[in-house]
């Protein structure tokens, strides 16, 4: 996936940049140790205490030892706790090679207790299995680290004596090493954003329920998710979700991959009266969100903005409005994806087909047969020149039919005087419900391993 290799690209280029301002920042400190004020510092400590100064980096490295074990149990600072492991061994090899440094254990232990201790003060152990985040560790470290820095440029140029010429060059090295390594420390590695798009009806709620389902199913790791979610939940357990008159967002985040995981988000907004005929318009919209006094053009702008931003989109064909193709939003669909191209956005884009049960009597084999399924499917709806269109390019691998297994019952409005037949008005689908209120899916298992491999 293309986001994927930015952030790689992004990130290696911030490491270089680091390591680089490092060695000019090692250089720096052995000088700091070299001037008369530090030795004059340090004749001082070593007349309270002989082994001050052994003290003092024993310490440091325990601290940054204890960091850095938060940082290799936070799933998303793995790369940094790597970074970390060379850098500490760099930095000890170093310390053995130019110093005679006492190795206390003690002290280490302690700087160890002391760098666990304030970088998971904010989490807490308790929470280290349910979350295991702990940025405040990263930031300590760069904190520590640009002190530090700060410091010995200070000691560096406040010695009696100070040959001023290199000042500027060194006050540079510190600042912009502070402002990198503390990038790279915080950095976070960023999953696509994906958002779900569909005309009204046709079932954008119940996909985004079913991945949603499909994700705690599978993943161990626990997942973000919005309150209207958990609502939309509790009731598919009862039957179908009803619409509501106010604005909804549904949205859960699911990581992806093991070593260095990313969040992906999922999401799909639910504006009552924004139709998909609306978005494509104002893609290129540029005003400032706040100041648009008609609401109704700020929502459409704000889900415009959403469909720029995303990294997927999904569109939704429903197959109840099989063949009426023209009623699926298919032309939309188009218009946005060319708009999006003319504002420079080639957004990665999948098909799903919503409610494909209806199609299940004509493919009774659908079980276990899910690619026959889905090629059944597909040929129906290629039939369409806007949904080849559609699927140029990767097709087949980007189209998905997904379906809540569902029963027929008789409509509420049920007609005795009116003759039953296959597609009777009079009857309705509800999806099919074990005793504990579960539904069953098709589909969406296969969707979200493309998904969750992509990348
Ligand atoms: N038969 C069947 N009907 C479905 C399925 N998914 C959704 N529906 C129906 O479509 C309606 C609208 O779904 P919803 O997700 O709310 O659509 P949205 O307005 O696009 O968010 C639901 O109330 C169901 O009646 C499905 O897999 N099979
Ligand atoms: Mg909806």
């Amino acid at each position: 996936m293309k986001k994927l290799h930015e952030e790689y690209a992004k990130f290696s280029v911030l490491f270089i940049i680091v390591a680089g301002l490092t060695y000019y920042l090692m250089d720096m400190i052995a000088r700091s140790w070299n001037t008369e004020l530090m030795k004059g510092i340090s004749s001082a400590i070593r007349l309270i205490d002989p082994s001050g100064i052994s003290l003092f980096i024993t310490f440091m490295i325990g601290f940054y030892l204890g960091s850095l074990v938060l940082l290799f149990l936070d799933r998303k600072k793995r790369i940094q706790a790597i970074i970390l492991s060379v850098g500490i061994v760099v930095l000890i090899v170093y310390m053995i090679r130019n110093f005679t440094v006492g190795w206390n254990l003690v002290y280490v232990a302690l700087g160890t207790l002391i760098g666990l201790y304030l970088g998971s003060k904010d989490v807490g152990w308790r929470n280290i299995n349910t979350k295991g985040e702990f940025r405040r560790a990263a930031s300590n470290v760069s904190k520590f680290s640009v002190i530090y820095s700060v410091a010995s440029l200070v000691t560096i140029y406040s010695s009696p004596g100070a040959d001023n010429s290199g000042f500027i060059r060194d006050s540079l090295v510190v600042l912009t090493f502070s402002f990198f390594f503390s990038l790279l420390m915080d950095y976070e590695l960023k999953g696509p954003k994906i958002v779900i798009l569909g005309p009204e009806k046709s079932g954008k709620t119940l996909f985004l329920a079913g991945c949603y389902k499909r994700v705690v199913d599978v993943t161990e790791i626990p997942t973000d998710r919005s309150n209207d979610l958990i609502d939309l939940m509790t009731e598919l357990y009862k039957g179908w979700p009803t619409r509501t008159k106010d604005i909804k967002e549904y949205r859960f985040t699911y990581e992806v991959g093991k070593l260095f995981p990313r969040e992906t988000v999922l999401s799909t907004s639910d504006y009552p009266g924004i139709y998909l005929k609306d978005i494509a318009q104002y893609i290129g919209n540029k005003e400032n969100i706040d100041k648009i006094e008609d609401l109704a053009k700020r929502s459409r702008v704000k889900v415009a903005r959403q469909v720029a931003g995303a990294d997927i989109l999904i569109f939704i064909i429903d197959t109840e409005r099989y063949p009426r193709f023209e009623e699926m939003g298919i032309d939309h669909y188009l218009k946005i994806v060319t708009e999006l191209r003319g504002n420079g956005k080639n957004i990665e884009h999948y098909v799903v087909v919503t409610k494909s049960d209806l199609f299940k009597e004509e493919y009774p084999n659908y079980e276990g047969d899910y690619e026959g399924f889905k090629k059944f499917i597909e040929d129906k709806f290629v039939e369409n020149i806007f949904v080849r269109e559609l699927l140029i390019g990767e097709s087949g691998r980007k189209f998905y039919p997904v379906f809540y297994y569902t029963k027929r019952t008789e409509n509420p409005k049920y007609n005795p005087l009116i003759p039953i037949t296959k597609d009777n008005e009079q009857y309705t689908s509800v999806p099919i419900h074990d005793n504990y209120g579960n539904v069953y899916v098709y589909g969406f298992d296969k969707f979200m391993n493309q998904l969750m491999q992509n990348e």
